[in-house]
């Protein structure tokens, strides 16, 4: 999964590709270099970011998604709001990455209901503005196992498809960077929850803090925690870099046979 951010703030991208043509430019690319879904998304969810009004995003993501679709990868789209994901869906998105788990929006779970939608359901405690202050938990990976659970329930009884639910433990949002490396280690456990795994180590801060790295500079990172997340058994690696990481997988995968 290819990210395509149209937004000024991203931590790694913010303002490369707010102009349409430039997002679509380079959603191309990302399909040229083996992106099987490219995730677009119009509001950043970076530690502290600010919320984007409904009519701002729909801006943002809309023509991107039309300029996208048809031209070899599926789209998802990176949005927690009904009305966003509703234009989205009818300009040719199928999957819906909804960081909140469909919490953030009541209307969220009906759509995707009503529209067939794949969803993506991310754990992420508290929310982007503050969730980064002191995140605590008992065992990471016994809390994210239970809340996931207790989502594809919630999705389920409104709707959805259980076959249609991919689940993300949500790699940074509201996590120490220990209690990033410990759901990495364990990602065997999320497994059992019996749903595709989407994982989004790509260039994020856990990385930083095991070298100091900048996020610029963490493809090294991004490369080792997709291989080693794909070795236990993720399916779908949300990534800026789809060449590298993608080649890395393609010789990780012919090594391992
Ligand atoms: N990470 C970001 C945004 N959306 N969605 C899912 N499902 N999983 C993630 O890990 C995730 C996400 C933040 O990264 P970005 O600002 O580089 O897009």
């Amino acid at each position: 999964m290819g990210v395509v951010n149209v937004t000024p703030d991203s931590f790694s991208d913010g303002g490369l590709y707010l102009d349409p043509e430039m997002a679509i430019a380079h959603g191309r690319e990302l399909t040229q270099a083996g992106a099987e879904i490219l995730d677009v998304g119009g509001e950043s969810t970076r530690p502290g970011a600010e919320p984007v009004s409904a009519e701002e995003e729909l801006r943002r993501v809309v023509p991107v998604i039309r300029g996208l679709s048809g031209a070899g990868s599926r789209i998802s789209v990176d949005t927690s709001k009904a009305a966003v994901a509703a234009a989205a869906l009818d300009a040719g998105a199928e999957i819906v990455n909804d960081v909140t788990a469909l919490r953030g929006d009541p209307e969220m779970a009906p759509l995707c209901a009503e529209r067939g939608a794949t969803v993506v359901l991310m754990h992420m405690l508290g929310e982007p503005r503050t969730m980064q202050v002191d995140p605590r938990y008992g065992d990471v990976v016994v809390e994210v196992k239970a809340f996931l659970a207790e989502r594809i329930e919630a999705a389920v009884a409104a709707g959805i498809e259980a076959e249609r639910v991919w689940l993300d433990p949500g790699i940074g949002f509201g996590k120490t960077g220990a209690h990033n490396m410990e759901l990495l280690r364990r990602l065997g456990e999320l497994r059992e929850l019996g749903r595709p795994l989407v994982i989004g180590t790509s260039r994020k801060s856990f990385i930083g803090k095991v070298d100091g790295s900048a996020a610029d500079q963490r493809l090294g990172g991004t490369i080792a925690s997709s291989v080693l997340a794909a070795a236990e058994g993720a399916d779908v690696l949300r990534v800026h870099d789809v060449a590298e990481v993608r080649q890395a997988l393609t010789v990780a995968a012919a090594i391992l046979g």
